[in-house]
This record gives C-alpha cells, structure tokens and sequence, in this order.
C-alpha cells in the first residue's frame, strides 16, 4: 500500500461568481449534447499539488502496475477489505471473513458516503451484512480517495467523511494489448484466488476487462479454534470502455458485476446464500464547456442489489427466517472546474433516486401455527437533489479551501402494508416527506519554512438512513435487541474542527493531526421499555432516537523514517474519544491503537514487516452490547521478487501474518469473533505487454 497526500480544487460561489454559477446551472438544464462542438483548446486542469498536506488519504491499489503493487503492497491480491484496514484512516467492522464495514473517525455507513467513481449505491442488507466495498474487487479499481469529515461532501451529505473507490481506466494510454493472469493461496482458511485481466488502449478507444474469483473455507483463530460459518465464494466481472468522439470528447461506460455466495457470517444468527451486484455507468466528458469554465462531466448510473439472508445452515434456531432485501439506486451527477486567477473552482449537480425493500417470514416449528410477514424496509423510496461547489484559493504560501452542499433530500413509504406497520407506533405518520441537508466547510493551510499546518472548521447534516427512519424490528446480536425506526428523528447535525501539523525534516517526517465533532441529534437506538420483542430471545426493544449531542476525538501521530533510500520505517499512533451529553461512552470507539510497519524495495526485490496492535478498551458501554476488549499485538512479514522474462514480468510474493499466532479480537469484531490465526499466503502475477 502507498499513501499520498493531495489537495484538490475547491469551491464556493463567491459573490462575483454568482452569475457564472447561474449559467452554469441553466447550462446543465438545457444543454443537448447535439449542439456542443468539439475543438480542442488549451486548458489547465486545477492542481492537484498545491501543498501536500491535507485530510485526505489515497490508497493506491493498481492492478495495471504491476510493479507499483508489489512493491508497496504488503498482500497483493488480498481483500478489498484488507487493503482498506491497511489505511491510517479506516477500521473495519467485522462480522466474519467477508464484507467488512469500514468505519471512518469512528463513524460507520449511516454517517459516511461510499462511492463507485462518484456513483451512490446502497446496501440491501438491514443487518449491515453488505457494505457497497464488497460488492468491487481489487481487481476494478485503480486507487481508493478516502476524505475526513466534510471533506467528502462532494460525494453527498455526509458526517463522517467519504470513501470514493476509483475504477481502473486504461484512459487512451497507447499501451495496445496488456494482461496479466494471477493467482494466490491462503493456508489458514485455504482461500484460492484467480484472476485475469485484458485490455486494449489506444488514443482513440480502450476497453479493460477483468474478472476474478475468490473461495475460502472457514478460517482458524490463534491457537487453532475453527470459526465456524467463516467460509465465502465470490466472482466478479468488470469491463470499461471509452471512445474519444472528437479531440477533447469522451465517452465511457463502465460496467461491474459481482456476486458472492455462500458467505458465512459467524458472528450473526444468519448467513447470505447471494448477495449479487450490477453496477453500470455511462459518462461523457470534454475539456471545454461554457464560457472560461472546462472539464465537463456528466454521469449517469444505475445498480441493483439483491442480498439473500437465512439461517438454513444453522443447526439450531428456535425458528426459521428468511430475510431477503432489495437496493436498486439510480442516479447522476454532472460537473465543471474553472480557473479565475488564484481561483480553482468546482461546481456540482447530482442527484440519485433509491428504492429499499427488505422482508422478514417467520416459520413457526409447528406447521399448523401461521408463517409471520414482515416488511422490515417497507419499500423506501429515497430521491435527493444536491449542489456542491468549491473553491480552492492559492496565496504564496498558503491555500483556503471553501466549500458547500446544498441538498433535498425526500423519502416516501411506497408500501401500504409496510406504511400501516409503521403507523401502529406512529399513528400521525405521513407517507412522504421532505428534508434539506446543508454543508458548509473551510480549510486553511500554511507553509512555513519547516513545517506545514492545516486547520478547518465545518458544518454538515445527514437525513436517517432507512433502518433509523423507518427500519421495522430489526435484530441486532450485537446488543440482543430489536430495533425500530423513527421517522420523527431530526436531521443529525456535526459542527467539526480538525488540525494537522507537519514536520518533514531531513529524513524523519513528523504529523499530527487531530479532529473533533460535536455531534448534535447524534442518532442511537435507545431501549423502549414499553415495547415487546419479535426475535425469540431478544432482550428488549430499542428505538432510534436524537440524543441531545455526541463529541467525538481522534488524534493520531504518525512519523516517517527514511534510513537508506530502499528502506523505510513508518509508525502510528492514535487515540480516540466518543461520549454523550451525560458523559456516558459510545459504542466502537478504538482504544489506543498502533501499527510500524518496515519497508525494503530495491532491484525488484521487496519485503515488509509489521506491527499491529492496540491497548486494552478503557472506555466501553455494556449499553450497548459492548464488554471490554483486550489489548494485543500482531506480526506479519512478507517477501517479494519480480523475475524478468523477456519483455514480460513474474511477480511472485509470500509472507506469514500473524506470526506468533495470536489470538485476539478487537473493538470492532462483532460478538468478539476472534481473528485470524497464523497464515500463509502466497501469490503469483504474470503480466505482459
Ligand atoms: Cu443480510
């Protein structure tokens, strides 16, 4: 994995600017793309360089390089999702082998926006079994944006921050044909992966097509304990293309489909015999647009999602379900950059319309009592509106970043059944209604002679997602509770303030970098008392409700060493804080937690060893199904070797994690389902020209 710092253009409508916004817009409205013409002109495309310092992280994953991947990659071909933990920014959730939930700043899905090249999809699952990172492969993407706080309000109305996959685009490089078939092996859970890819570029077209598939059995903790229900199987495709209409004129289309099956998850009652994705885009893209304004984009997109939940391997269950869900979003977005003197300005359209739809059937063990219905997502149907702009200022030494999201956002209950379930706990309710979502945000950064500071303040709000809003008795193992929805809740609303400082000295870099959000109407389930429980066992019933403000902290040093040219050491450190207004812990807050890893690259040779750990949880809230997590410590090492053959590349790489076999859960393994013992892994990429 390679992190890289960069800042990007920014924008507010400054007064001045109003009238160029305005026709912006209007533009957009009525444009056909008939009447456009394609000349190519000059353009500057804004800097992505302006002070390397920001809150943003770039994962870089690149099957295309080859090279760069195993090279800076301690697994290649592992998980999306492993090489999502590897980043300083993200924890996963984890509810057994597969399809992990990332967490950002100590915010999961509901407070965070994640995106397919800048497209929304949303999970069919009301138990979080199917964040939209398991429904790509490493083998589609080219690098992963990941932005702290408001920074990601350009993909949509977020709290947490964003989280944007990028798809892998040979993009007219004239490289004409080139592959790679690669394959890899675990020892600890026998996963077997396979995967190909074929393009064809040149300056007129290209098309990319990968696929791969991944099988896994159930993996074995530290000391040798079998999880059971841990397995998974999945395959996925992908193929993009683009055609250079004119000079300057794209259009592409982009196309995945991925489906899973037989996925464990140990530490829920349930598993998902399917969990299938299409995924489809089409764009068009030129240099020039109206007036001064350049770098056009529009999208338009569509996804469907089916997750099929049940309990049919369990052994024993005190009664039978089947919890099906559906999640089919359509949605577009269309944008411009413009260059005004220091000005580097982005403006914004998107909107996306999405139908969620979950159901529940009970089946009594005695054949004569009746199946029991439920619509657990009563056929919600979301439609937002949005407009993001920003505005990147550059002075001699120092930048400010302004930016803001304007949004509508409307939900409407389509199912009769579903809306009259809901009206037994709120008999006032409406079928429909309408929400604004505002964001606004600021950044500044300086540069000193030996040190660089970047400080912001922010303002966002996010509507409820559709289980906190209208989510009917959904089962949470985690604290043993059903939850309702409530489609009363207010807007969560977060006043943020973040700072980074850093120091790169000869050849140690220093940062620090810390952030704060006062969260008010922060939403939890808090236990109703009054209500009775539908899952046989369930302690109680929660319902989602405003709390009056949450504070969340996150602190983190990090520090770099370089001490020959081919030899690198990196360290972290980061301390993390999540209470209420009565001072009472939230939940999945980490404990104090760290990772040093040591690189060596040289001559096509490459190894790495890593730390990993955390203390012991001080601050957890048995409230909520949390017990406290020990502290421990983790070692992993790899070894890597490219071989030249002719004008092709054998990349072969192998490594052991989790050396001493430890074994050890964290803050964020749902139930304490312990980790992965000791593992060998090795893989091997054969890429030609
Ligand atoms: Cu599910």
């Amino acid at each position: 994995m390679r992190i890289h710092n960069g800042t990007r253009g920014y924008l507010v409508a400054l007064p001045f600017h109003t009238k160029r916004l305005y026709l912006f817009l209007a533009s957009i409205l009525l444009l056909t793309w008939a009447n456009l013409h394609g000349q190519e002109i000059k353009v500057e495309i804004p800097s992505d360089s302006v002070l390397a310092i920001t809150l943003k992280e770039v994962i870089v994953i690149s099957s295309f390089n080859r090279a760069l991947e195993h090279k800076t990659q301690h697994k290649p071909l592992s998980t999306l999702d492993a090489y999502l933990e590897s980043s300083s920014k993200l924890n996963m959730v984890k509810r057994g082998g597969y399809a992990w939930e990332p967490m950002m700043n100590d915010m999961s899905s509901e407070r965070l926006s994640v995106t397919i090249d800048g497209m929304r999809i949303f999970g069919a699952c009301t138990d979080k079994m199917d964040p939209i990172t398991s429904y790509v492969d490493v083998s589609n993407l080219s690098d992963v944006h990941i932005a702290s706080g408001q920074h990601g309000a350009e993909h949509g109305a977020v709290i947490g921050g964003a989280i944007d996959l990028k798809v892998e685009k040979s993009d007219f490089l004239p490289k004409e044909w080139n592959g790679s078939v690669e394959t890899g092996g675990e020892t600890n859970n026998n996963a077997q992966i396979v995967g190909a890819e074929l393009n064809y570029s040149d300056e007129r077209f290209y098309i990319d097509s990968d696929i791969i598939y991944r099988k896994a059995d159930n993996y074995v903790a530290g000391g040798g304990e079998e999880v059971a229900f841990s397995q998974f199987e999945k395959y996925n495709f992908s193929a993009n293309a683009g055609y250079k209409v004119n000079k300057g004129q794209k259009l592409t289309a982009t196309f995945i489909f991925d489906e899973a099956r037989d996925v464990g998850y140990p530490a829920l009652p349930m598993d998902v015999s399917l969990a299938r994705a299409f995924i489809g885009s089409i764009g068009w893209s030129q240099q020039k647009f109206l007036g001064d304004w350049t770098n056009w984009e529009t999208k338009l997109y569509a996804n469907t999602i089916t997750h099929i939940m049940d309990d049919s391997q369990r052994p024993d269950v005190p009664i039978r379900m089947d919890m099906p869900g559906w999640s089919d979003t359509y949605g577009y977005y269309s944008q411009a950059r413009l260059k005004l003197g220091q000005h580097r300005l982005l403006a914004k359209l998107d909107g996306f319309y999405n139908r969620s739809l979950a159901e529940m059937t009970m089946y009594p063990n005695n054949s004569d009592e009746r199946e029991m219905f439920m619509l657990t997502w009563p056929d919600v149907r979301t439609l937002n509106s949005g407009l993001y702009a920003e505005d990147m200022i550059n002075f001699a030494n120092s930048s400010l970043r302004l930016s803001a999201r304007l949004a509508v956002q409307g939900f409407n209950v389509a199912d009769e059944f579903g809306l009259n379930s809901l009206r037994i706990f709120y008999p006032e309710m409406a079928q429909r209604q309408t929400r604004l979502l505002k964001s606004v945000s600021t950044q500044y950064q300086k540069e000193f002679e030996k040190i660089q500071l970047s400080t912001g303040i922010s303002y966002g709000e996010r509507a409820p997602s559709v289980s906190e809003g209208f989510g009917f008795y959904l089962f949470n193992s985690f604290d043993n509770h059903d939850y309702i929805g409530d489609p009363d809740l207010q807007n969560e609303k977060a006043l943020e303030v973040n700072a980074k400082i850093s120091v790169p000295l000869k050849k140690v870099k220093l940062g620090f970098e810390g952030n704060y959000f006062h969260t008010m109407d922060y939403i939890i389930g808090e236990i109703d008392p009054t209500l009775s429980v539908m899952t046989i066992g369930a302690e109680g019933v929660k319902v989602y409700r405003n709390l009056e403000y949450a504070d969340l902290y996150n602190l983190t040093l990090d520090a770099e060493y370089e001490i020959i040219p081919a030899l690198k050491a990196t360290g972290l450190i980061s301390y993390h804080r999540g209470t209420d207004q009565d001072g009472r812990n939230l939940p999945f807050i980490s404990p104090l937690a760290y990772n040093v890893l040591v690189q060596y690259a040289k001559n096509g040779f490459s190894g790495s060893v890593t730390m990993r750990g955390a203390a012991e949880q001080v601050h957890f809230n048995p409230e909520f199904g949390e017990d406290q997590t020990a502290a421990y410590t983790v070692f992993s090492f790899s070894l890597g070797k490219r071989f030249s053959i002719g004008n092709d590349n054998l990349f072969a790489k192998a490594g052991v994690e989790n050396v001493f076999d430890e074994f050890y859960s964290t803050y964020t393994d749902w139930n304490n389902i312990p980790r992965m013992g000791r593992n060998l892994f090795m893989t091997l990429s054969y890429a030609f020209n």
